[in-house]
């Protein structure tokens, strides 16, 4: 029998979870009305009013908020707790334009090692654990969000942040680290780096992984578990609603139980805006329900995926969502057809790769090319160039089949692909440049 962090929120029944998100809906509406000018305007626009919203049946009504606004109004413009009462900010990665800041007061920080402490116990973690935190630890809000969550399990925490492999190791090892938190690229790093080192899944002391942060396919998933010999959990989140414990998944591994009584999730089609039936793909968009330092009210993440109210064998009844198949904007049009990348490494690693690859697109003659670079393992490295040709063909065709589309594919040696510490990059579009 699984264990619960918060058992009466995580195993509420539907009712009682509808009730508690309609009084935190109206009190959050009312809250963002009164504090923060810039959304108010937007309702105002709209001609809604918090008197408009008095359960979550009225959430439709409510003005959309992006990542534009969020720039626009940079940095304080959707601030919803004076400046005194904020006590940490944290901020996106974003390459281009300003980045995102999100306050935190410190009620939303203890909200959000809740989240994150919901998901470790959901893995398997107890006080007897010992809980190695492999996410950057700063501005991103990975290595700070898991270990305020380890903490509150009452896990021994390692504050590892990313970077330095062999140290990382070198403690797993000396201190029996039994809990990984890592981005999945980073957690296949080490696991390379394990087996360089000669250590098989039975050498490695680690159980479980709570692993997110991006995308990642779920062949991607079975590679880790067998290479490390631990279970590993799908961790959501983003920053401008805290951080990682947006969602969190359980044993059954059939996608992420959403902390609804926090953030109360819609899917919408990107396009119209229009509120899409649970069980469609779509746009995901959230409400948080009780922040104080950066309330967000419908904001759409950009992120593709379905959500689902299939009972769980776990006893959650907090609603699921699907593994995001990737954001709106990392999917790529190539020819007129939609590929994500998590498409192209199931592929891969059906074949027997590892993720390491470069997905390269450009424009020549008007035409779309995809190329797609791959390292093979050191166990299939080859200089016969006959087989190396065989192993292209196998993957063209198998790209073909998965996405419709032609691929130029190319063979590279091991470790030529630049490793990620964090979230990886894969793909460079020159058609954007
Ligand atoms: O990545 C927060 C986080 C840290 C989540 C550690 C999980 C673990 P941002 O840097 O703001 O925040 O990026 C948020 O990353 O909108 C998704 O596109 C993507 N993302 C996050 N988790 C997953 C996941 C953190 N499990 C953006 N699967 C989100 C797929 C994910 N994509």
């Amino acid at each position: 029998m699984e264990r619960y962090f918060q058992p009466e929120m995580e195993c509420a029944s539907r009712e009682d979870m509808v009730a508690l998100q309609n009084e935190k809906l109206k009190k959050q509406v009312q809250h963002v009305w009164e504090n923060v000018p810039y959304y108010r305007a937007k309702m105002e626009e709209k001609g809604v009013t918090p008197d408009d919203i008095q359960s979550i049946d009225d959430l439709y009504k409510l003005p959309l908020i992006s990542k534009k606004d969020l720039r626009e109004a940079y940095p304080y413009g959707l601030m919803g707790a004076p400046l005194r009462d904020c006590v940490r900010i944290h901020s996106t990665s974003g390459t281009t334009g300003k980045r995102v800041v999100a306050f935190y007061t410190q009620n939303d920080i203890d909200l959000w090692e809740d989240c994150c402490a919901r998901a470790l116990v959901a893995a398997g973690a107890t006080k007897d654990d010992v809980c190695q935190v492999s996410y950057g630890f700063g501005l991103f809000t990975g290595g700070a969000g898991l270990n305020g969550g380890s903490h509150k399990v009452g896990c021994l925490t390692i504050p590892m942040s990313s970077g330095n492999t062999d140290r990382q190791i070198m403690f797993i090892e000396d201190l029996q680290a039994t809990i990984l938190c890592a981005t999945p690229s980073y957690a296949a790093y080490l696991g390379e780096r394990f087996k360089e080192l000669g250590m098989g899944p039975d050498d490695i002391p680690l159980k479980a992984g709570i692993f997110g942060a991006e995308a990642w396919s779920e062949e991607m998933r079975q590679d880790i578990q067998n290479t490390l010999g631990i279970k590993a959990y799908d961790i959501y989140g983003l920053t401008e609603l805290s951080g990682p414990g947006v969602s969190f998944e359980c044993s059954e591994q059939t996608g992420m139980h959403v902390n609804e009584d926090h953030f109360l999730p819609e899917i919408i089609d990107p396009d119209t805006e229009e509120v899409l039936p649970v069980g469609t793909e779509g746009e995901l968009v959230f409400t948080s329900l009780d922040k104080e330092g950066f309330p967000l009210l419908r904001y759409r993440t950009r992120d593709i995926c379905v959500l689902s109210r299939a009972k769980c064998s776990c006893g959650r009844t907090l609603i699921k969502m699907k593994k995001p198949k990737g954001r709106s904007d990392d999917m790529l049009i190539i020819r007129g057809v939609n590929v994500f990348p998590s498409q192209i490494e199931a592929v891969l690693i059906n074949q027997g790769y590892q993720a390491n690859y470069q997905i390269l697109v450009d424009r020549v003659n008007n035409t779309d090319t995809l190329e797609v670079l791959v390292e093979m393992t050191p166990e299939m490295f080859t200089d016969n160039l006959g087989e190396i040709n065989a192993r292209q063909r196998k993957i063209v065709e198998g790209l073909k089949s998965m996405l419709g589309l032609k691929a130029k594919v190319t063979l590279v040696a091991p470790k030529t692909i630049t490793r990620s510490e964090g979230k990886a990059v894969r793909v460079v579009d020159k058609r954007k440049i």
